[in-house]
């Protein structure tokens, strides 16, 4: 088998990038570990910026994104029994996100990618990538017991943290920036309306809490818990009597506590991969980098990634031209940096870091009521949530 390009994982950031391709007439086949209903059954990220709404457009897969998703002007910060409103649209000069699940994401995409008739292999076992830097890489891999070769010009690893790509680089060619947070979140999906038409982001002596949705009937909550936990030791109703007294006391009144559809513990970590291009190997998404979700830019950035590397991509083959792909990491990387602080400013300002006392807490309160004090501040809270320009 030859394609011009293969892309190792079909998460967002793999079936995005081969959309974009196939849009441009660039051929590329996606080799994906799990089946396509593992895929969609993984409940991650909600908000969408801006840059990822208008790529799901140039994709013509927003048909649906559009008249679904939520259209969000503000969100709340809860602390210290005050609550303060970002007002996004008015902070950032008329922007704002849209809540609309990373699983409808993946399934329009999935859509369109099987309509377009351009190849998946789901479940497909022992992906190994060779000789990418040199001029002929190779992908190969096992499907029903039979090893498959395909023979290509460029990798594009967007296979996740757990992937293969990243491990496949010799250590000494990348250089690793690591943070690992001592608590994850707990997440609960659930059939019911949300409790908050906005999101609420909430500090609290217990640990964090948000109160987040999927639409107006589907609400996701999370509550900030040791990585001792298990997801056993938290019945529903023990859920719901901790992230109640976590909300401010309006929000909480106004919680439904519905069945769980989804209940699982994500640990929290800050990565960053250095650089993202080996060859002819590309990393993008969760491959090269991870971010706590505290400022919803996992899914955003994989999202920026794409964009890079899909443009470059289509460059070459388009106009002949390497100047993207030579491009793509330092570009990525400059976006990913500034991401990648946000997160763990908005994580170290709202969690609970028992082991740091008093000082850090007064530090966290200090800053969120400067937030709601200094409308520059909440300019640079604004500015960053609805994401920073590609
Ligand atoms: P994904 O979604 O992990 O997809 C990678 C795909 O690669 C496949 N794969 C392989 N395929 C072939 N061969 C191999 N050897 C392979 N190894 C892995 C996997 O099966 C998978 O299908 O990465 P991608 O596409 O880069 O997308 C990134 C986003 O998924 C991620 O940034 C966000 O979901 C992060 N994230 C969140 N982001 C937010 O903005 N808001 C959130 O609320 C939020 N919640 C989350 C999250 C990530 C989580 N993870 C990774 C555990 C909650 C969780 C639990
Ligand atoms: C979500 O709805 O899953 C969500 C929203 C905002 C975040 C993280 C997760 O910051």
């Amino acid at each position: 088998m030859r394609h011009q390009v293969c892309i190792i994982g079909a998460g967002p950031s793999g079936l995005l990038l081969g959309q974009l391709l196939a849009m441009a007439g660039v051929d590329a086949v996606i080799l994906e570990a799990k089946s396509a209903d593992y895929v969609l059954s993984r409940i991650r990220a909600g908000v969408l910026e801006s840059g990822l709404v208008d790529l799901m457009r140039q994709a013509g897969c927003a048909e649906r994104l559009d008249r679904e998703g939520l259209v969000h002007d503000g969100f709340h910060l809860a602390f210290a029994g005050r609550t303060h409103r970002i007002d996004l649209r008015g902070l950032s000069g008329g922007k704002s996100v849209v809540v609309y699940g990373q699983t409808e994401i993946t399934r329009d995409l999935m859509e369109a990618r099987a309509a377009l008739g351009v190849p998946t292999v789901y479940e497909a076992q022992d992906v190994a990538l060779h000789d990418f830097d040199g001029s002929r890489p190779r992908v190969t891999f096992r499907k029903d017991g039979v090893t498959h070769e395909i023979a290509c010009d460029f990798i594009a690893g967007c296979d996740g943290f757990h992937g293969i790509s990243r491990r496949s680089v010799p250590e000494t060619a990348i250089a690793q920036f690591e943070r690992v947070y001592a608590f994850g979140w707990l997440g609960l999906l659930a059939d019911v309306p949300p409790a908050s038409e906005e999101l609420v982001y909430a500090r609290h002596e217990r640990g964090f809490a948000l109160a987040s949705m999927r639409s107006h009937t589907r609400s996701r909550s999370y509550i900030q818990v040791p990585l001792s936990d298990q997801v056993e030791d938290w019945s529903d109703e023990r859920f719901y009597d901790e992230f109640r007294r976590r909300l401010p006391e309006e929000v909480a009144a106004r919680v439904v506590p519905g069945p769980s559809v989804e209940k699982s513990i994500a640990p929290l970590r800050s990565f960053v991969a250095e650089p993202l291009r080996f060859g002819r190997l590309f990393l993008a998404g969760d491959a090269g980098h991870i971010v706590p979700p505290t400022g919803a830019k996992g899914l955003n950035l994989a999202a920026s990634d794409v964009h890079y590397l899909a443009s470059g991509l289509i460059e070459h083959y388009r106009d002949g031209s390497d100047a993207g792909i030579d491009a793509y990491s330092e570009r990525a990387l400059r976006r990913i940096w500034k991401a990648e602080r946000f997160s763990w400013w908005m994580t170290s300002m709202l969690h609970l870091f028992p082991e740091s006392g008093d000082f850090v807490a007064r530090m966290q309160l200090a800053e969120l009521d400067y937030i709601a004090g200094s409308e520059a501040a909440a300019t640079t809270v604004a500015e960053n949530y609805v994401g920073l320009p590609f």
